[in-house]
C-alpha cells in the first residue's frame, strides 16, 4: 500500500515536471504553444453548445475556471496511474507519457496559426517528465526500505512536484504581467476630435443603490469568450488584414491606425446568452475607429454581404456588411471608459457594433476583416447552431427592489434598465400583481445606441407582490412575453421579481 502511494506520487512528480517544463518553454517560444493550453482549447471549441450552455449556466463566466481545475484534477488521477504502472514495468511509465506527449502535441499543431514548432514544449516536457521518472523510480523506496530512506523519497518527489507546479505557474503569471500588461500601460490614447465626444446627459444616470450604474465600470463589464488563457497581443506584434471579396486588400498597423480619425461612442454591448434578468449586458464608453472608413478603403465586392471578424486565437463573428455600412457608429474599439481595453476585453482592438449581440460582431483580439458571404461562411457560433443573423432583442430588467427584498410599506422607487440597441427605447411599463400598466419616468440617453435607465414610484402595501417590466422600442414594438431561451438567437419574455413589503 505504502510502496503504490510512493508509485502515484513518482507519476505525479514525472508529469508536473513535464507540464512545468512545457510551459517554461511554450512561454519562451510563444504562449499558446502550451500543451494544457491548447488541449483546453480543443475541448472549449469541441464541446456541444448544450454542455457549454450548461458549463456557463454552473459557473457563469468562471466555466473556463472550473474546465482548468477539472482538466488538472483529470490529469493528477492519470498521472498517479501512470506511475503506479510504472513501478510494476518501467516502460509502461514511459508509454504513458508518451501518450500525454502525443495528445499535447497534436493538440498544439491543430490550434488556429500554429507554428510549425508548435510541438516543441510538449516534447521536452515529455522528455524532461521521462528523466525525472527514470530518477525517481532508482530511488523509489520499495518495501523493504529504511523509514529514513522513505522520508528522504517523500521529500524528494514532493519538493520535485511542488517546484514544477510553482515553475509552472510562475512563468505564465511572469509572461502575462510583462508582456502585454506592460504594453497595455505604454499607450497613449490619441485624442478625440471634439465633436466626435460623446455626449452623456448629467441625469443619465438615477444612482440608485442596486441599480446598474449607467455607465459599467471596466472591472465590473461581463466577460464572455472562449478564450482559455487570454491571448497576448502586443500593439507592436497587431496588425489588421482587411481581405478577401475586396478590391483593395488593406493592412494596417497599431501606429497607422492611431492616426485615423478617432470616434468615442456609448455603446451598450449585450451578450447572446443573456437570460431575461440576467447580467450579461454592460455599457461602456468606446474610443476608436469607424469601420465603415476602413471597408470604403477596401471596397466589398458585389455580393460580399457578410464581414467576417477572426481574433488572433482563431474566434470568428459574421456580421452583415450593410449593418456595417448603414452609418451606425460601428468601430474598431481601442478604449473603455478612457483607458486602453483591458486585455480580456480584446486588447489592443476589438470591434463593436451597435445593435447586434456580441457573437455576430463583438470579435476581441481583433486581426482580421474578411470580406464574404453568408452562404460561403459560417462563424464560429453559427457551425455550432446559433443563429446568422443576431439583432439585439427589446429587452428590460428590474435592478430594484432586487428579488426576495423586503422594503418598507409606503413610497418605494422601482428602477431598473431598458435596451433596445440602435431601435431605442420608447417606453417603460411596470405592473404590480395583476394591476394596471403604470408607465415609468425614462431618464435620458446620449443615443438609441444604449440602454435606458427607468424609475417609478410605487405606493407599496404590506403583503406579497410581483413587479413585472416591459419595454417598447422606438419603431413601437413592445417586448414579447412569449417566453424563448437564449439558444438560438436571443431569450425573451418578462422580467418580474417576488417582494414582501413589511
Ligand atoms: N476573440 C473572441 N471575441 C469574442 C468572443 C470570443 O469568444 N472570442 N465572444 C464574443 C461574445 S459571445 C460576446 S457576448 C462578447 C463579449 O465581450 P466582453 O467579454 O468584452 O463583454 O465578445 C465577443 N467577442
Ligand atoms: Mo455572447
Amino acid at each position: 500500500m505504502q510502496t503504490r502511494r510512493f508509485a502515484a506520487l513518482t507519476g505525479l512528480a514525472a508529469a508536473g515536471v513535464a507540464l512545468g517544463v512545457a510551459e517554461v518553454v511554450a512561454i519562451l517560444t510563444g504562449a499558446t504553444t502550451s500543451p494544457l493550453v491548447s488541449v483546453g482549447g480543443v475541448v472549449i471549441d469541441s464541446v456541444p453548445a448544450k454542455v457549454k450552455d450548461f458549463a456557463v449556466a454552473v459557473f457563469y463566466t468562471y466555466d473556463k475556471l472550473a474546465l482548468s481545475v477539472g482538466m488538472l484534477i483529470i490529469l493528477a488521477i492519470v498521472a498517479a496511474l501512470i506511475g503506479i504502472l510504472a513501478a510494476r514495468r518501467e516502460i509502461w511509465g514511459y508509454l504513458g507519457l508518451g501518450g500525454f506527449g502525443v495528445i499535447g502535441i497534436v493538440a498544439a499543431l491543430s490550434r488556429h496559426n500554429a507554428p510549425w514548432y508548435a510541438f516543441v514544449p510538449t516534447l521536452v516536457g515529455v522528455l524532461a517528465g521521462a528523466g525525472t521518472l527514470r530518477w525517481l523510480l532508482t530511488r523509489e523506496a520499495g518495501d523493504n526500505a529504511t523509514p529514513e530512506e522513505r522520508r528522504s523519497f517523500l521529500r524528494t518527489a514532493g519538493y520535485t512536484l511542488v517546484g514544477a507546479v510553482v515553475v509552472g505557474f510562475a512563468s505564465r503569471w511572469w509572461s502575462t504581467r510583462r508582456g502585454v500588461e506592460a504594453d497595455r500601460a505604454s499607450v497613449n490614447l490619441p485624442p478625440v476630435a471634439p465633436n466626435s465626444v460623446a455626449p452623456l446627459p448629467p441625469s443619465a444616470d438615477a444612482g440608485l443603490p442596486d441599480l446598474s450604474p449607467f455607465v459599467t465600470p471596466n472591472q465590473d463589464f461581463y466577460r464572455i469568450d472562449t478564450a482559455l488563457v487570454v491571448p497576448q497581443l502586443t500593439t507592436e506584434d497587431w496588425q489588421l488584414r482587411i481581405h478577401g471579396r475586396v478590391d483593395k486588400e488593406i493592412t494596417i498597423s497599431w501606429d497607422e491606425l492611431l492616426k485615423r480619425p478617432m470616434i468615442e461612442r456609448y455603446i451598450t454591448l449585450a451578450c447572446v446568452s443573456n437570460e431575461v434578468g440576467g447580467d450579461l449586458i454592460s455599457n461602456t464608453k468606446w474610443q476608436g475607429v469607424r469601420v465603415s472608413d476602413l471597408l470604403d478603403e477596401a471596397r466589398p465586392q458585389a455580393g460580399a454581404d457578410q464581414v467576417v471578424s477572426r481574433s488572433i486565437d482563431g474566434f470568428t463573428a459574421g456580421t452583415p456588411t450593410a449593418v456595417l455600412r448603414d452609418g451606425r457608429d460601428a468601430m474598431l474599439a481601442i478604449a473603455m471608459n478612457g483607458e486602453p481595453l483591458p486585455v480580456e476585453h480584446g486588447f489592443p482592438v476589438r470591434m463593436v457594433v451597435p445593435g447586434l449581440y456580441g457573437y455576430v460582431s463583438a470579435t476581441k483580439w481583433l486581426v482580421e476583416l474578411e470580406l464574404s458571404s453568408f452562404a460561403d461562411f459560417d462563424a464560429y457560433w453559427i457551425k455550432r447552431g446559433w443563429a446568422a443573423q443576431g439583432p439585439i432583442k427589446t429587452e428590460s430588467r428590474i435592478d430594484t427592489p432586487r428579488a426576495g427584498a423586503n422594503p418598507r410599506a409606503g413610497e418605494v422607487t422601482i428602477a431598473g434598465v431598458a435596451w433596445a440597441q440602435h431601435r431605442g427605447i420608447s417606453k417603460v411599463e411596470i405592473q404590480v400583481d395583476d394591476g394596471a400598466w403604470q408607465t415609468a419616468t425614462l431618464l435620458p440617453v446620449p443615443s438609441t445606441d444604449t440602454w435606458r435607465q427607468w424609475t417609478l414610484q410605487w405606493q407599496a402595501t404590506p403583503g406579497r407582490h410581483r413587479l413585472t417590466v416591459r419595454a417598447t422600442d422606438n419603431g413601437g414594438q413592445t417586448q414579447t412575453d412569449a417566453v424563448a431561451p437564449p439558444d438560438p438567437d436571443g431569450a425573451t419574455g418578462w422580467h418580474s421579481v417576488n417582494v414582501e413589503v413589511r
